[in-house]
């Protein structure tokens, strides 16, 4: 039987990397995020590989959309929880509700729809499983002008440690992958859509690619039934916390 893996947000970035690293024939791999055009293009890349691969085109931020999506699906193997944003990057005092919207809608609020249906599941099938949430260093290190999107990543980092104690007694492994500086269309999103702006955040240093991550999560995938990586801190060489980075 095909392992079946599940990685939201896949149209870009880390999502993206992780969909194709993990793509290979013994695998059937869901890719999920809302720009359709971008997940049929990657679906092509995944087979191509020898993977099965379905595509469901929804937005984590509406639980029905995640019900209607997910449900349907039966016995998933793996979930990647990937779909996240960072929306702005300004003082409390000069916040946008609408971004802060944005972030604790997706990065906590569809995280947990996506988790609940995929979970429960996992439990009624009694077969174990294994889910990674992808977090951040703004997990733990809240940093100025970013409180809302920190905030979210601390829920992440929370509910990583609460599900893999919930989830304990069905096997069913939670790991927690929290990167730093990964250059994807992340800067670019945060910024609105401004190249230049999201440009100067990677300008002078040799970031992490989306692939690094993938190369994390395939080990974490690949250790034997006994063995659980509860959480991993991945940063590019030049940088050594959310406040420290060396630029050239
Ligand atoms: P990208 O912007 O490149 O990718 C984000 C992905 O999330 C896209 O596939 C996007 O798909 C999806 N997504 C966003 N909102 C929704 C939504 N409402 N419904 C469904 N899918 C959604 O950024 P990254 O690859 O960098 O980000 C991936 C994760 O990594 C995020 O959780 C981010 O917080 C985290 N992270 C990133 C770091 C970085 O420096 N880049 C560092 C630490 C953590 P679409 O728009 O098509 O829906
Ligand atoms: C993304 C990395 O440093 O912008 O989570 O918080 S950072």
């Amino acid at each position: 039987m095909k392992k079946r893996i599940l990685v939201t947000g896949a149209t870009s970035g880390i999502g993206r990397a992780t969909a194709l690293r993990l793509a290979a024939p013994d695998t059937e791999i869901i890719i999920t995020g809302r720009r359709a055009d971008r997940l049929a293009a990657l679906k092509a890349e995944v087979e191509a590989r020898g993977a099965e691969c379905l595509v469901l085109n929804f937005d984590v931020r509406s639980e029905r959309e995640c019900i209607e999506n997910i449900e349907p699906l039966g016995r998933v193997d793996v979930l990647i929880n990937n779909a996240g944003l960072a929306a702005g990057l300004e003082h409390i005092d000069c916040g946008d509700s609408a971004d802060w919207d944005a972030m604790i809608d997706t990065n906590v609020k569809g995280l947990l729809y996506v988790t609940k249906i995929i979970s429960h599941a996992m439990v009624v099938a009694g077969k174990g499983g294994h889910i990674i949430n992808i977090g951040s260093i703004a997990g733990t290190e809240p940093y100025e002008n970013g409180a809302v999107y920190c905030a979210s990543k601390h829920a992440v980092h929370a509910i990583s440690q609460a599900m893999r104690a919930d989830l304990l007694s069905a096997g069913i492994k939670v790991g927690e992958v929290r990167p730093g500086m990964v250059e994807t269309e992340f800067s670019e999103v945060r910024f609105h859509g401004d190249k230049e702006r999201a440009a100067g955040v990677y300008r002078g240093v040799e970031a992490l690619q989306g692939e690094d991550i993938a190369e994390a999560i395939h080990w974490m995938l690949s250790l034997p039934a006994h063995m659980n990586v509860n959480d991993i801190v991945l940063m590019p060489t030049c940088q050594a916390g959310a406040y420290y980075t060396y630029r050239k």
